[in-house]
């Protein structure tokens, strides 16, 4: 039979996700695995992790991370690539064109199966899995247009931060960026907070996690599976308003704890930590 895999955030850890996926006994000719973003950055060997992901074809499936916009947007030179993001050696690649076109092509919101949502930060808890989609579309008809550098260059920034459906334009490409990819936290009337990137015990009550915001759209046959939240290290707490499973991938390997996947015909978790 063939197994689905979702795999946290890689980071340039090429030498941890090949020991994760032996673990995992991932067949790469047979398998699928897909990602929940931040493939590149941080760890050591952004080159190889994408050369490795690019070279599975078919197999692989990813959203965008904020770092893959970050270094999509460093392509185009819009942003600066920082040092400790270690990707000197993809960008001075001779195929680094070819892995940009490549991660331009991804979505920020993708469904593996039915009732079954990755996104790199989250599901806005104002949106269905079914609204996700379209938002993430009208974002990826851009990216994959002439004129991706528009977008690019009119992404960063934290306003709006919140949603309403009136917004237009780079407004509310910003925010829809914004919310599935840099998202933690809510503040009570839904607007994002991006400050903040401590474990919810230590958060205090001006801000709560957006799993934990309630959203009428979830049920409990929904999965919702997401990363980027490193200080989670996979720790959804079980009295939670929203039926749906709700499945944190980023368990911090790049930082010396534990590269996470999930599979999901059998829903188990497998994690590989060196
Ligand atoms: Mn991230």
């Amino acid at each position: 039979m063939i197994k689905n895999y979702v795999i946290g955030d890689i980071q340039g850890c090429y030498k941890g996700l090949k020991r994760a996926l032996k673990k995992a006994n991932f067949r790469p000719a047979k398998d699928k695995l897909w990602a929940v973003g931040d493939l590149v950055a941080r760890g050591p060997d952004s080159l190889s992790t994408l050369e490795y992901l690019y070279d599975l074809g078919p197999h692989f499936e990813t959203v965008l991370g904020n770092h893959d916009l970050h270094l999509i947007a460093a392509a185009y030179g819009i942003s600066e690539p920082k040092p400790q993001d270690k990707l000197q050696p993809l960008i001075k690649s001779k195929h680094f064109s070819k892995y940009i076109d490549f991660l331009l092509k991804k979505p920020l919101a993708v469904q593996p199966m039915k009732d079954v949502l990755i996104t790199h930060a989250g599901l806005y808890p104002k949106w269905s899995i079914d609204k996700a989609i379209l938002l993430s579309q009208e974002v990826e008809s851009i990216l994959t247009g002439p004129k991706p550098e528009k977008l690019l260059s009119n992404m960063y920034g934290n306003i709006p931060n919140s949603w309403n459906k009136t917004l237009e334009g780079y407004a509310r490409h910003r925010f829809i960026v914004n919310a599935f990819t840099r998202m933690r936290y809510l503040h009570h009337d839904y607007s994002l907070d991006f400050k903040n990137k401590s474990h919810p015990d230590h958060a205090g009550k001006e801000v709560l996690p957006w799993f934990l915001a309630y959203n009428p759209k979830l049920k409990a046959k929904h999965t919702l599976l997401f990363g980027h939240w490193a200080a989670l290290l996979g720790d959804i707490p079980p009295q939670k308003p929203n039926p749906a499973r709700i499945v944190a991938l980023d368990t911090g390997f790049v930082w010396g704890n534990k590269l996470s996947l999930y599979c999901l015909e059998n829903s188990k978790i497998i994690q590989f930590e060196e």
